[in-house]
């Protein structure tokens, strides 16, 4: 081999871990954003980009929080609240290609993973009929009567796909522990006035909540969306039970999957973050 033969694909290398990445200024390595590194590695295996860089594949968010760190209680919230808003709002429509990349099943392009039940179904199966999968809102839309106009209701930072019937059986119920097992989505149980999601998502539940209640304050034309600790809450803009969503938070901590779709929101739809993924304390720095 000669030497410019081996040299070349070296220097790639290293360009792609990130060794050789000092020319780089900050623009450059925004250029360089998940998305691209997401795209160029093989599907399914991340080979190279998971050998390469597997100790920060994620943006520093220090500078997207400057400002927030140190802070706790109403300041905090204020202070997030502040660095969320504006984001760009997709239509209601949009959200089924959004949630086609945020939510594809790592395993199978072709797929999407629906959020009760872990079930990988094909992206073409996006309906309103048994067997399809919808976007469900996990801060059930009547919790403040924001239907599906651009806003609370096209916010994907809490849409996710589910199964059409799965869907319409938790309904706009709050969030709880117990009840009876529902038969079409194991591990998730409901009774009157409640649901309680897998064990694999209830940390997720929980920090969507927490987003949609920092980022909605009554200040832009939508509801000022809160959690309180009921069941019931019908169709105030009030979600619970927070004791209930706080211990979730802790028992099914951030993993990988979750970061990568709050990158691809703020990368490539929303430009906003969730808080929460990227700083799951500050949810009892707020509601202690
Ligand atoms: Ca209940
Ligand atoms: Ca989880
Ligand atoms: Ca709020």
């Amino acid at each position: 081999m000669t030497k410019k033969a081996w040299f070349l694909p070296l220097v790639c290398v290293l360009l792609i871990s990130g060794w050789l990445a000092p020319a780089a200024s900050a623009s450059a390595q925004t250029a360089l954003s998940l998305n691209d590194r997401l795209a160029s590695s093989p599907s399914g295996t991340g080979s190279l980009l998971s050998l390469a860089a597997p100790a920060a594949p994620y943006a520093d968010t220090d500078t997207y929080y400057e400002g927030a760190e140190g802070k706790t209680g109403d300041s905090l919230k204020s202070t997030l609240h502040r660095i969320i808003s504006g984001h760009t709002m997709l239509s209601y429509s949009e959200v089924w290609n959004a949630l086609k990349e945020t939510d594809e099943d790592p395993r199978n392009p072709n797929n999407v993973i629906l959020l009760y039940t872990n079930e990988s179904r094909s992206k073409s199966l996006n309906g309103g009929n048994v067997g399809d999968w919808n976007r469900e809102h996990v801060w059930a839309k009547s919790h403040g009567d924001f239907g599906t106009s651009k806003g609370p209701g096209t916010d994907i930072h809490h849409l996710r796909p589910a199964d059409v019937q799965v869907n319409s059986t938790r309904g706009n119920m709050d969030f709880d522990n117990g009840g009876t097992e529902y038969a079409k989505a194991p591990g998730n149980y409901y009774d009157g006035d409640s649901w309680e999601p897998r064990d694999d998502v209830k940390g997720d539940v929980a920090r969507m909540l927490f987003y949609m209640a920092v980022r909605y304050e009554g200040d832009d034309g939508y509801p000022d969306l809160e959690l309180n600790d009921k069941t019931g809450n019908g169709s105030a803009p009030y979600h619970g039970k927070q004791s209930v969503l706080l211990e979730w938070n802790k028992q099914d901590p951030v993993d990988d999957r979750e970061r990568k779709r709050n990158e691809i929101i703020y990368e490539k739809y929303q430009h906003n973050r969730n808080p929460f993924i990227d700083h799951p304390e500050w949810a009892d720095e707020i509601w202690p």
